[in-house]
């Protein structure tokens, strides 16, 4: 643990997360090992000694398995394999590992595995590299031995077998992608008459469980993490005959590899392009705050950080005394507090809610030729027609829709009072 991940305080237990994600990918964790440094040792990344205290405590503990709360470069995991005769993981690689264990639907199993021929690629050179040094070795003079690394020898056979398996892999990959994207994007653009409301939130704040007690929808609720891997939408009767699309998504965590991140976007569209961002945050973590900032992060990556959002303290019920509410509430004053699972907040959540929609709208005047049936379609598509009139072959609208659609409805034979 570098200086920088230190967040000391005597409660915080550094290797909780991981520990979590293990049991997600389904180890069973035997031992932990922490070391504090003020910087990464460049062979072992933990320090020499450490790292021969780690290979007597695995022996030991007789662990299959080591994994690391830091990624690893492919030098490092091939010395400490070394030195512990053990695998050796790195954080991502467990991520990619439980996505791809939880992956169901066709476009979440393309989408890790793209994900995970990202992340290894690079790492096919390491992997083989011993072998680029043996036959570098014999290279001759020092700037043909420097030459000869990486481009000769059995070694770099093997790895250009490898990569171009892996680069028609992944193009393949990238393509079935694509045609999945932009058949989503195709589904989600014919359902814009319809306010769309998005789930974001670390893993396991309890966006499911929001998700069913505001729908009734039957959506898995487990106490692990990355439950819910795709997307889900259903129809939120917000009250007064207003309907909203709500859709639940795959949860974010610190340091998401952003392959992953990246190959996921068709599955976030649906949440992150919503009209409204719910972002859910388990308020009973001692990490709420981190936790915030990280899901931030991921939505910064994602292109909406400013998109309209409202914070969410879920899980009330559970806060204990000493934990960090008021701290919390100093720092988001506009958040909503709620439980989920006792309904508490619900209905302030839900106005909430409809006022930031109302101000998605606006109303307008129209006239246009009577038959212009092609205009009223769209209206009727985009927007609401609250009243409508005829006077000698036009039609007076009144109108309540997005402003961007205003422009549109113009070209489309309009004319629209200012
Ligand atoms: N005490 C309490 N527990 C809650 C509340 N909301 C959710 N939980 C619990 O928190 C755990 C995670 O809930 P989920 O709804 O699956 O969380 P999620 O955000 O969808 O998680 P992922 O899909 O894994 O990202 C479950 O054990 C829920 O029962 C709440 O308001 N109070
Ligand atoms: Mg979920």
């Amino acid at each position: 643990m570098l200086p920088e991940q230190d967040r000391g305080g005597s409660f915080y237990d550094p290797l909780a997360e991981l520990a979590a994600l293990a049991d997600a990918a389904g180890a069973i964790v035997v031992d932990r090992v922490v070391q504090r440094r003020p910087r990464i040792c460049p062979a072992t990344y933990i320090g020499r000694g450490k790292a021969d205290e780690l290979a007597r405590r695995v022996a030991d503990k007789q662990s299959d398995v080591v994994i690391f709360d830091n990624d690893l470069s492919p030098s490092q995991i091939r010395e400490l394999e070394r030195l512990t005769e053990r695998k050796v993981i790195d954080r991502t690689e467990l991520i990619l590992d439980i996505f791809a264990s939880r992956a169901r639907t066709r476009a979440a199993r393309l989408q890790v595995e793209l994900a995970q021929l990202e992340y290894t690629a690079p790492r096919l050179r390491g992997m083989w590299s011993h072998l680029e040094r043996i036959a570098g070795a014999g290279g001759g003079t020092a700037a043909g031995a420097v030459g000869g690394i990486g481009t000769r020898g059995p070694g770099e056979r093997q790895i250009e077998i490898d990569r171009r398996i892996v680069q028609k892999r992944t193009t393949f990959l990238r393509q079935q992608i694509r045609q999945l994207d932009e058949r989503k994007l195709r589904e989600v653009r014919s359902r814009s008459d319809y306010p769309t409301v998005g789930l974001v939130g670390y893993t396991n704040a309890g966006k499911s469980t929001l998700m069913n007690a505001l729908t009734g929808a039957g959506t898995l609720v487990e106490d692990k993490l990355f439950a819910t891997l795709d997307t889900k939408t259903r129809r939120w009767n917000l009250g007064d005959g207003q309907i909203a699309l709500l859709s639940d998504t795959v949860g974010f965590v610190r340091d998401l590899p952003h392959q992953l991140v990246a190959s996921f976007r068709a599955t976030l569209e649906e949440a992150i392009h919503a009209d409204v961002l719910l972002h859910v945050v388990d308020a009973a973590s001692p990490d709420a705050e981190a936790q915030i900032r990280a899901v931030d992060a991921v939505l910064a990556e994602l292109g909406c950080a400013d998109s309209p959002t409202i914070l969410v303290f879920n899980k009330i019920d559970a806060v204990r005394d000493g934990a960090d509410l008021p701290v919390l509430r100093a720092k988001h004053p506009d958040a909503v507090e709620i439980s989920a699972r006792t309904g508490l907040g619900i209905d302030r959540l839900t106005l909430a809610v409809t006022a930031r929609l109302r101000g998605r709208y606006v109303h307008v005047r129209a006239e246009a030729d009577a038959t212009n049936g092609k205009l009223l379609a769209y209206v009727n598509r985009h927007g609401q027609v609250i009243d409508r009139e005829y006077v000698d072959g036009t039609v007076v609208l009144r109108l309540r829709l997005p402003p961007a659609e205003i422009p549109r409805i113009r070209e489309l034979g309009a004319r629209v009072a200012e």
